[in-house]
């Protein structure tokens, strides 16, 4: 049977706007069967090594359907639709185009409007001194777990590299402050390891033959 963690017990001010709510509702389009298991937030349920073998980031949603693991309301979502058949067109095109939408959601316009939320959070107490405390910690918090997931791994998301490796490798070079990632060795090696295939080196020497700087 299916089961979806989900919060039992959080803060008033994310009550009712928590992203299990994308897996619940999801599913109810779906109607397909689940087993709910609550999480107490506040009782730290979710900062637990059994916990974070599902969540590796210590956090809702997640899910676990017959072994068969997965965090991150939206590959939560493209994988309940995709074996459910609904919600998510079947061919590589109309797939496709989902997917493209998924991460538009989640980065594109996610993340300027979480990151306006939280400097108006950090207003309320001493600006954005308090804000950029807020945003380093929760880079390093972020970092830290990552480090913990790249423990006898060699890439993120299986044993060879992916195209998820792609994007979290390229992701890690936000990070232009090189102390923020100097604390993390596996992340660090993690990141030098992608960086140093030929393709990069390739991709990167034609990129700078075509590309003027403005
Ligand atoms: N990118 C993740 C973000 C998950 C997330 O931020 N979950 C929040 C609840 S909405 C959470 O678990 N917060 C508790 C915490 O971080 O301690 C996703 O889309 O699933």
């Amino acid at each position: 049977m299916l089961k979806v963690y989900t919060f039992s017990k959080v803060n008033a001010i994310a009550r009712g706007n928590t992203r299990d709510l994308r897996v619940l509702w999801a599913l109810e389009e779906m109607q397909l069967p689940f087993e709910l298991i609550g999480m107490d937030h506040p009782a730290h349920d979710l900062n637990t090594d059994a916990y974070r073998r599902l969540s590796p980031f210590e956090q809702i949603p997640a899910i676990d359907d017959d072994g068969l693991v997965l965090s991150e309301s939206a590959a939560c979502l493209i994988y309940l639709a995709k074996k459910a058949g609904k919600l998510i067109p079947s061919d590589p095109a109309g797939e496709a185009q989902v997917l493209r939408w998924c991460f538009a959601a989640m980065n594109s316009v996610e993340l300027p409007l979480l990151s306006l939320m939280l400097i108006d959070w950090a207003k309320k107490e001493d600006g954005p001194t308090k804000h950029r405390d807020n945003t380093v910690a929760w880079a390093n918090r972020h970092l830290g777990n990552l480090e913990r997931w790249l423990d006898g791994r060699e890439y993120v998301a299986t044993d060879s590299f992916t195209v998820a490796d792609i994007l979290m490798a390229h992701v890690l070079t936000m990070a232009k402050d090189e102390s923020l990632i100097k604390p993390y060795p596996r992340v660090a090696g993690y990141r030098d390891r992608c960086f140093a295939r030929p393709a990069w080196k390739r991709t990167l020497d034609s990129y700078y033959a075509k590309v003027e700087a403005g």
